[in-house]
């Protein structure tokens, strides 16, 4: 049911900082950006240039309060890889056929994500201690 890797975490303590090395020093470019209160995340979305939009991103991700995921994650290991994105076509079909795997998934039901995308996670302690996310791309796409 994975469609694409659909992108790369990394936990930024400072997005603009982050935003101006990976575009300075990369020359990637910065394809969106977004506040998801709920996720108490800032974040932005990058992308080699001249990419038609689809390819794997890069996914910056600061934290907006100490107690988010981000800014747990940032106390405990520092800024770093924090997340492995696959696209999947249908994230409920996709949690409900990895649960019947045995693997524990974060959600019940899944949550916003990044563009009106939908998304779950498996928990990374049944992931290999990758945290992996599913993301069923919004219908309008990004
Ligand atoms: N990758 C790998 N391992 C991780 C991890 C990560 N991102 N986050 C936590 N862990 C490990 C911890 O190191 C810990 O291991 P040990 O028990 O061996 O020390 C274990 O998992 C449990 O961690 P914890 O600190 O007790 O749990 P947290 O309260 O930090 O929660 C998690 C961890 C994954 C449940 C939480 O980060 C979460 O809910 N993540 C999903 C949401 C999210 O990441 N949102 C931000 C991105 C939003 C977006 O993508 O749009």
């Amino acid at each position: 049911f994975v469609t694409a890797i659909d992108h790369v975490g990394i936990a930024v303590p400072d997005l603009d900082a982050a935003i101006a090395f990976h575009t300075g020093h990369f020359g990637l470019e910065v394809a969106h950006e977004e506040i998801n209160e709920e996720q108490g995340v800032r974040e932005a979305m990058l992308r080699a240039p001249g990419t038609a939009g689809t390819e794997t991103a890069i996914q910056l991700l600061a934290p907006l309060r100490d107690d988010s995921a981000i800014g747990k994650f940032l106390a405990k290991s520092g800024p770093g890889l924090q997340q492995l994105a696959y696209r999947v076509s249908d994230v409920d079909a996709a949690a409900a056929a990895l649960r019947a795997q045995g693997l524990r998934l974060l959600y019940d039901e899944a949550k916003r994500g990044t563009a009106n995308s939908r998304v779950n996670f498996v928990h990374p302690k049944d992931a290999g201690g990758v945290l992996v996310e599913l993301v069923e791309p919004a219908k309008d796409g990004h």
